[in-house]
């Protein structure tokens, strides 16, 4: 009888090499991660903790509006492998071919994402294919309780809020105590549009008269243009009025309170509407650690952690589970988590084809130069 050992050692061999192009593969990709996302968007912990738990290296960079990330996607080789578009530019990069699709299979907290978010996602991502809600909200107005008291003087406050920045009535007494705007044409004209009485993401170009009439009447009262450094302005009194992120001005409020600076920053729900938007991740389509980014899509899905970015930045989260984890006063907080009527009075954002991106750039662009 020959010794057993020879034909063991052969099928050892045999089973080794079958394993190489495995370990070859885990191999290719080194743990690392590189997330672009929006500013203060994210709790002190989540990316600490998730290092700590896979071993991967996050690099973490901020922009604070679509345009910016729009325009390196477009570019390519952005090298990130985890992004945060608002969904209705997403709608375009998908159409563009600038998302790969997202392995299900590698995301077992999928089920627990809210299936009317995700129904309504699937409207500029058929069949949720690329795109998975980080956190949602809408652009609104923000305001020093106080400071536009004093301000407006015996003017009662309008019932538009939106009128404290487009109304010169009203913005010239503001003016002294500061009027930010955010600094994007895609967040400004459509809301602009909707203060004109137009649909908010027109696709006729003639539209755009109106907006940008709105925008030359109310140009002599803004004094800042940002889109994120208004948060600590409003929160310290530099600022008494801003369009701005319903959460970035409710981070104001609770700056403000935190640092004691005696501001009472509110966050409104403007009756005659403002525009909502839902941010979403997506992996490039020429992302490296496509791997990783799965684990972190997934990890971002615990409902504790979807929680925790709730309770950080004051953004409703499109998790069903991690309600339980929502602090009360997040939870409670009616300009956070809103009710279903005033999600009506808000208005779903669109994409927009190019030639109106361009409309809305050149509105946008003289606006701010204050140019005829
Ligand atoms: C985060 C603002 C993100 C909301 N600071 C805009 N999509």
């Amino acid at each position: 009888m020959p010794k057993p050992s020879i034909p063991r050692r052969f099928l050892l061999a045999l089973s080794l090499a079958a394993l190489a192009p495995l370990a070859l593969a885990q191999k290719a990709e080194p743990k690392v991660l590189n997330v672009y996302n929006w500013s203060d968007y994210i709790a002190e912990d989540t990316i600490r903790n998730f290092e700590k738990e896979t071993g991967i290296k996050v690099r973490y960079d901020n922009y604070d509006n679509n345009e910016i990330l729009h325009a390196k996607l477009v570019a390519g080789k952005s090298g990130y492998d985890i992004v945060v578009p608002s969904a209705h530019f997403a709608k375009t990069q998908i159409q563009g071919g600038l998302y790969q699709p997202l392995d299900r299979a590698r995301l077992s907290n999928w089920s627990n994402l809210d299936p009317a978010l995700l129904e309504k996602l699937a409207q500029v991502d058929p069949g949720n294919q690329h795109l998975v809600t980080w956190l949602w909200g809408y652009v609104t107005v923000g305001i020093n309780v106080d400071k536009v008291g004093a301000a407006l003087g015996s003017t009662p406050m309008p019932a538009n809020p939106w009128d404290l920045i487009f109304k010169p009535e009203y913005a010239s007494k503001l003016k002294g105590c500061g009027i930010n705007v955010l600094d994007s044409a895609s967040e400004v004209l459509p809301v602009a549009m909707i203060y004109a009485g137009k649909e908010a993401y027109s696709k006729n170009a003639k539209d755009y008269d109106a907006a940008r009439d709105v925008l030359k009447a109310a140009r002599p009262s803004v004094t800042r243009f940002s889109s994120s450094g208004y948060i600590n302005d409003l929160a310290s009194g530099a600022l008494c009025v801003v369009m701005g992120y319903s959460g970035d001005i409710n981070i104001a409020r609770q700056r403000a309170i935190e640092t004691k600076s005696g501001q009472n920053i509110q966050a409104l729900i403007p009756p005659a509407g403002g525009t909502l938007f839902f941010d979403t991740m997506a992996i490039p389509k020429d992302a490296k650690h496509v791997a990783a980014a799965h684990q972190f899509i997934n990890y971002i899905l615990r409902p504790e952690v979807h929680a925790s970015l709730s309770n950080k930045v004051f953004y409703a989260n499109p998790n069903l589970a991690s309600k339980k984890f929502v602090q009360k006063n997040v939870a409670e907080n009616p300009t956070i988590f809103l009710a279903a009527d005033d999600v009506k009075k808000l208005t779903v954002p669109d994409a927009v084809p190019q030639d109106i991106r361009r409309v809305q750039t050149r509105i946008f662009t003289s606006f701010k130069a204050n140019a005829k």
